[in-house]
């Protein structure tokens, strides 16, 4: 990687950026076994990848960080970024797991997107929902105790203003830079790294470090409603430039309010367990199974 004196400024400022970010939350310690959510795209790499700098700078054991792919089964879309997260994790010695969305719930989102349209359902709400159901449930099988996603701030300003839109405060609430409020025995803790950096930011940061990534998003992404709130929250940063810092920023200032109604919550015991998978559930069965049994039976 050759790159010039503004390009080296550029990688430094943002590296700076991001372990300023892990150290604010303390998103890690020596301790940990973290585990970061791959997909072969520019945000979980440069997560992953960036990661794995953060321990080494810290002389924290390698062999507590490893990388899992949910493969949601979307054929155009997962194929080149699978073989590029192979590559990526080859080379630089970090273990790759791979779980199948067809595995656990006996179809895909391609087999079922058909399925889901005619019923009116979007394949991002479902993909959406069996990703982090399964990105708990293994991340916490193979003994992580925190895991990383490549959310960035761009993504971040979207899911605020999603959940805004919707009246969804309860998730509202596990949005932020670590989700959750403290250790469940349940929920693997998600922390974001990214949190501060812009998506136009980790993009030059991927591109100058030259590797070898799927910059397209994925085929179903223009049907979804983050879609929608992308386009509509771009537009206004164009007009009035720093509309997302805003977002982020007054969210920040609501979190702990939103984390204390989010503790009582699991203090009142309203967290369950799903009668059909065992896993974390907001009643009898979680919205995974409940999914599955919808398209499969
Ligand atoms: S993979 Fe899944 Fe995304 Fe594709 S179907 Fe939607 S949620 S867009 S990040
Ligand atoms: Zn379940």
């Amino acid at each position: 990687m050759g790159c010039n004196i503004q390009e080296m400024h550029f990688l430094n400022y943002f590296e700076d950026k991001v372990f300023k970010t892990i150290k604010k939350y303390r998103m890690m310690g020596r301790e940990e076994v973290i585990c970061v959510a791959a997909s072969g795209g520019k945000d979980s790499t440069a997560a992953l990848y960036l990661t794995k700098r953060y321990f080494q700078q810290y002389n924290y054991d390698q062999k507590n960080l490893f990388a899992l792919l949910i493969n949601e089964g979307i054929t155009l879309h997962r194929d080149d970024s699978l073989r590029n997260l192979e590559e990526f994790c080859k080379s630089e010695d970090i273990n790759l797991k791979i779980i199948n969305v067809k595995d656990n719930f006996k179809t895909t989102i391609d087999e079922s997107a058909e399925k889901l349209r005619s019923v009116g359902r979007k394949p991002c709400m479902v993909c959406g929902i069996w990703r982090r159901y399964l990105l708990n449930k293994h991340a916490r099988a193979l003994g992580a105790t925190k895991l990383v996603t490549g959310h960035n701030l761009d993504d971040e300003s979207q899911s605020i203003i999603m959940n805004t839109f919707k009246a969804n405060t309860s998730l509202a609430a596990n949005l932020g830079p670590i989700s959750g409020v403290k250790e469940h025995e349940l929920f693997v803790r998600r922390i974001k790294p990214l949190y501060h950096c812009t998506n136009e930011e980790v993009e030059l940061y991927t591109k100058i470090k030259g590797w070898t990534l799927d910059y397209c998003e994925c085929v179903y992404a223009e049907e979804g409603y983050r879609f929608q709130i992308k386009k509509m929250l771009n537009t206004f940063e164009g007009k009035y430039p720093g509309t997302k810092q805003g977002i982020i920023k007054s969210y920040l200032e609501l979190l702990p309010l939103l984390k204390e109604n989010l503790s009582e919550r699991i203090q009142r015991g309203e967290i369950k367990i799903c009668k059909e998978c065992q896993e974390p559930a907001n009643g009898d069965i979680c919205n995974a199974c409940k999914l599955a049994k919808e398209l499969v039976g």
